[in-house]
């Protein structure tokens, strides 16, 4: 069988030739840090009990965030896993208070539909001890809206396209990503999913072919902020090990 990548250099260089393709260059791994067993096990539960502290907020302040927070989270985001390294997705940063309105207002009215008819019965049921409504004050109050779009394919000024492959898997792993850089700096999230969410597109003039994936809004809790109480399953309920 032929191989596509080649430990040899001349044997890769002439499968390229063959199929006409790009020669791979390759680098020495150089930044992957190894640690002490104790080391760890130590390092992954400190890890573990400080993500667990996020949580999702919906009370949040108009405290203020240095643009640079943001442009470092998106940058952290943005070194996620994803197909073909194609890095399909989009992170529009909403700080303008006009367009913050626009998306309150479009969202709400998404909103007022989802919980008055749209919605089945069941998924209100599930979402009761949430205490969400379709007031969305939050996204006025925020410093900062992110809406993170996922792109199926790359659309090239000359009108032909560029398949993106794994796109809605890719944009979600860059949005964990991103999360996590936001608690990590001590702000706080909410992921934000007002269905369906095309007017995004048109308030922030992205291209019809980008799919808005989630919009994250960002900020501090206010200082008297409550969260719902709920838990997470335990390990067993959500792995099994195959040893
Ligand atoms: N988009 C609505 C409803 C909603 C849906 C799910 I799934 C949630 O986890 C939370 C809310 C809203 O934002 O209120």
């Amino acid at each position: 069988m032929l191989r596509l990548y080649h430990r040899d250099k001349n044997v890769q260089r002439h499968i390229c030739k063959v199929l006409n393709m790009a020669e791979p260059q390759h680098i020495p791994l150089e930044d992957q840090r190894s640690y002490s067993i104790e080391e760890t096990v130590e390092r992954s539960r400190n890890f573990y009990h400080e993500i667990k502290r996020r949580r999702t907020v919906r009370d949040f302040s108009d405290r203020p965030i240095p643009r640079e927070v943001i442009e470092n989270c998106i940058l952290a985001a943005g070194t996620a896993p994803n197909g073909a390294n194609l890095q399909p997705w989009h992170f529009s940063v909403v700080k303008n208070p006009d367009v913050k309105t626009a998306i309150r207002k479009a969202a709400e009215q998404e909103e007022e539909a989802f919980y008055n008819g749209k919605a089945p019965q069941a998924w209100l049921d599930a979402l009761a001890p949430l205490g969400t409504d379709s007031s969305k004050p939050f996204l006025e109050i925020a410093p900062f809206l992110i809406v993170i779009f996922s792109k199926s394919h790359e659309q090239r000024d000359d009108g032909s396209t560029v398949k993106n492959y794994y796109a809605n898997e890719s944009t979600g792993i860059a949005t964990g990503f991103l999360i996590a850089a936001l608690h990590d700096a001590g702000l706080a999230t909410l992921t934000h999913t007002p269905s369906p969410m095309k007017f995004l597109n048109k308030i922030l003039h992205r291209p019809s072919h980008e799919r808005p994936f989630v919009l994250l809004v960002v900020g501090y809790p206010t200082d008297d902020a409550v969260v719902p109480a709920i838990s997470k399953k335990s390990l067993e309920e959500i792995s099994d090990f195959i040893d």
